[in-house]
């Protein structure tokens, strides 16, 4: 509760109400009935320095006054003005949004719920909304469960669950999860091979018992004794294969049950759940975009999440490889990543059903077409706003191909992105296995007021479709991972991704009052990885290639041909560098723009991009068409042919970490400038080559770089701030080489330490087994939950879905 605010508006203090109320006006007066944070501390510094202005500075009452709002003012995230009310949303503790109303006429006010301020909100988008539409509320089904308490333990759900479960089986031994750990443990099987226990133990004593006497047999051998040479005797007290493949590792793992059971404790409790083997086939979910290895990346839809998801399922395979190995058992194990067939597939694999993934024993890409309503394949890309339609049935059709291709149903299904985690809802639940979701970007905050606005974007982006599946999803996965912390809870200056979920409102179609608790346990920050094999740092010759380190130095300073535009006149300087997809929110037409406008960093630096098409023909999406045409303006206006080289996007990962190492034998920098970014895989590929970096501080590069130490912040809204922090560190540089080196010291160190595959996939599969738990236990509790989410997926989903394609069929 915002003390604060409510002893300032009650008149507890005379002239501060007075000053809030002025505030209050100042809002009105500016006629804009909906304002965000930044509007609203701008009229507050305003004031301010009218006051001063008219000499009330030694006021220092009245000073005091305008610093306390200033701190207040600083937790409003939004406010809307309907005449002389004004309703406002504060954030004064992240995840958990108040509501206020003020009346500025009768100066008073009070606070308000959720749903009386998204009404409001309706009112102010058509004055005769209908006040009667659904509400949705989630949080009902959550409100006897645990929740992380503190806002620094947000993202940090497996810690808590364990911490929970095992001082609930301390306080309660034997009774609830001291059962339910015994029966779990009777669960696992390999093919039609019992695990762990067998039925010679029957009861949690005898279990005890049991324990204690294989222990003992375990001490008198040697402790590389292997688990075939001793399977018999333990067989005889009541174990099976699954606790180790030497008499040491068997015995560690029993010790450890022991302990759990005497005297149980969170790490006891994750280090033994981790290591029962539990997972053997996982199904990884991306149906949008060209899901393949070779010729895909840049194009549209067709980015990070590609590169994530073929590094992550490289290493999980490696992971569950050695983990089964460890325990003991010879079990084949499978990956597949799901994805859509594209008949249509130009130069790439997208057309084929199976493809194995390169480097891997058993990991496959297996490709379903989308069908209209049972009948003809579509077949060309579809931009991923507009796939909600097929969903149904591909997964209807994945399900069966799944089950063949894996021969039996997988342990885990991993969806990514809003429509990967929609049909990893279903499947999961179909399958009855665990479910996990990774957004990698969810578009809800990408752009402003997308929910309030929805019908006037609908038909360009089918937000209502897409908000729906997300809300589906979230609440339906067993455990959520997220790169970040902020993707979950935001920062202090501005919300999360998953926090935008709360409380909502689509006018005229739903409103959302509690979508999505960000304390529940199930958010975990596990953050990506880059490949280390091929991401190096540009120091290390040993390890380059000198016939591609020429190819790129020529694609940067030689070639010709249409696929390059500009030739850099001084080759020599060092270049500022930048790639991506050339999508509006990706920004880079306005880093053309701001080095267009400086003649000092066109006197310091070249700039080089590697984005997208550069020919508006060559492109088929709506957005990089405008992307390209814009970028041939800037180009054109600030004459800068002798200055850029842009390079159109590159899906060659054999030659793509040289770029990031050129540019740094070049001593030049890396520069991420997009409007917003989920994670940023580039930042990171980037640092581990060495090159220092300066990414936008709104998303993931804001927890990725250390300002000023392993890198740099920029405010993309800020152009003439970012084009002087870059002029400066280039100066910097010139008298002192060693300022260069430092930071890209630090920066190789950061990822190295911290983006990391192995520790992904061990961490991964450790909280997979941990939810799996959680779920086994928790599973009967939730069907209510379930039921909702279905009727919403029949009542809601289904019937926006399906009226899209008619539109669709309409045009
Ligand atoms: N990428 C690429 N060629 C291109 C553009 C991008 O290989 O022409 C790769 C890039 O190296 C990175 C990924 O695509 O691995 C982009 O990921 P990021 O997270 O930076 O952005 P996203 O595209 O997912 O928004
Ligand atoms: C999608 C994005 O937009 C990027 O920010 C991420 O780095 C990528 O996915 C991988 O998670």
């Amino acid at each position: 509760m915002s003390t604060k605010l409510e002893e300032i508006y009650t008149g507890q203090f005379k002239g501060k109400k007075k000053t809030f109320f002025s505030y209050l006006h100042n809002v009105c007066n500016t006629k804009k009935k909906l304002l965000v944070k930044g509007e609203l501390l701008e009229i507050h510094q305003k004031m301010k320095n009218k006051s001063k202005a008219n000499h009330l500075t030694e006021n220092k009452s009245r000073n005091t006054n305008f610093d306390e709002l200033e701190n207040i003012i600083n937790t409003f995230t939004e406010s809307l003005v309907l005449d002389s009310s004004v309703y406002i949303e504060v954030r004064d503790a992240i995840g958990k949004p108040e509501y206020y109303y003020f009346n500025t006429e009768s100066f008073s006010g009070r606070k308000i719920s959720a749903l009386n301020f998204l009404q409001a909100k309706e009112k102010l988008r058509f004055p005769s909304a209908n006040n009667d539409i659904l509400t949705l509320n989630f949080q009902t089904f959550y409100e006897k469960y645990m929740k992380v308490k503190e806002p620094k333990s947000i993202g940090k759900g497996v810690e808590y669950l364990n911490r929970y479960l095992s001082s609930n089986m301390f306080s309660n031994p034997y009774k609830m999860l001291g059962n339910a750990l015994f029966n779990f443990l009777f669960v696992h099987k390999y093919d039609s091979q019992q695990l762990i226990v067998n039925d010679r133990i029957d009861q949690l004593g005898k279990l005890r018992f049991a324990i204690d006497k294989a222990i003992n047999f375990l001490k008198r051998q040697d402790s590389e004794r292997p688990f075939s040479e001793i399977k018999h005797e333990l067989q005889q007290i009541g174990f099976e294969p699954g606790l180790g493949n030497t008499a040491g590792r068997i015995l560690d793992m029993l010790q450890q049950l022991d302990s759990l059971l005497t005297n149980p404790d969170h790490i006891s409790l994750k280090e033994f759940l981790s290591r029962i083997p539990m997972i053997y086939n996982i199904a990884v979910i991306s149906p949008h975009g060209y899901f393949g290895q070779d010729n895909v990346l840049g194009k549209p839809d067709t980015g990070g999440q590609i590169v994530y998801i073929l590094d992550q399922v490289k290493a999980l395979e490696k992971e569950i490889s050695h983990s089964l190995e460890i325990a003991g058992l010879e079990a084949k194990h499978k990956i597949i990543i799901l994805t859509r067939l594209i008949p249509n597939a130009g130069n790439t694999s997208c057309n084929q059903r199976l493809e194995k993934v390169n480097d891997t024993k058993n990991v496959w890409i297996l490709r379903v077409p989308f069908r209209e309503h049972n009948k003809n394949i579509t077949d060309n890309w579809i931009s991923r706003f507009e796939i909600w339609p097929f969903l149904e049935e591909f997964t209807e059709d994945s399900y069966k191909e799944l089950l063949v291709e894996f021969g039996a149903k997988p342990d885990l299904v991993i969806g990514n992105y809003s429509d990967g985690n929609l049909v990893a809802t279903i499947l999961s639940k179909k399958f009855g296995v665990t479910q996990c979701n990774v957004a990698h970007a969810l578009e809800k905050s990408k752009y402003l007021f997308s929910s309030l606005f929805w019908d006037e974007m609908e038909n360009q982006y089918h937000f209502s479709i897409q908000y729906t599946a997300d809300l589906l999803a979230m609440n339906s996965a067993d455990f959520i991972i997220t790169s970040t912390y902020q993707e979950i809870a935001g920062t202090e200056d501005g919300i999360g991704q998953y926090e935008s979920y709360i409380n909502f409102t689509m006018p005229n179609l739903y409103r959302v009052t509690g979508g999505i608790d960000i304390y529940h346990p199930k958010f975990n920050i596990l953050p990506p990885g880059v490949n280390f094999d091929i991401f190096f740092p540009h120091y290390k010759k040993e390890n380059r290639i000198s016939e591609i380190t020429e190819e790129v130095e020529n694609l940067f300073f030689k070639d010709k041909g249409d696929f390059v535009i500009g030739k850099l006149k001084n080759p020599k300087l060092p270049p500022i560098f930048s790639i991506a997809r050339l999508d509006k929110i990706k920004n880079l037409t306005s880093l053309v723009k701001w080095y267009g406008e400086s003649a000092e960093l066109q006197s310091q630096t070249n700039l080089i991009i590697v984005a997208g098409k550069i020919k508006q023909e060559d492109s088929s999406d709506a957005e990089e068409k405008e992307q390209i045409l814009l970028m041939h303006k800037y180009i054109d206006q600030y004459k800068l042919n002798d200055h850029i080289r842009w390079l159109r996007g590159d899906p060659d990962r054999r030659r793509l970490p040289e770029y990031y190492r050129v540019i740094a034998d070049k001593k030049g920098i890396f520069i991420q400038p997009a409007l917003f970014e989920g994670f940023g895989l580039t930042v990171i590929e980037a640092m581990r080559s060495g090159l220092p970096t300066f990414a936008t501080k709104y998303g993931g590069p804001l927890e990725i770089i250390e300002d000023e130490i392993s890198g740099f912040h920029i405010d993309p809204i800020d152009g003439k701030g970012t084009t002087e922090m870059l002029i400066k560190f280039f100066r910097d540089c010139e008298g002192n080489q060693a300022y260069y080196e430092k930071i890209s010291r630090r920066a190789i160190e950061r990822v190295e330490n911290t983006y990391n595959w192995s520790l992904y996939s061990k961490n991964f599969l450790s909280l997979a087994k941990i939810y799996g738990f959680w779920k086994y236990i928790s599973n009967l509790e939730m069907t209510e939950l379930h039921a909702y989410l279905d009727l919403l997926y029949h009542m809601l989903y289904k019937p926006r879905a399906k009226a899209m394609l008619e539109l669709h069929k309409a045009k």
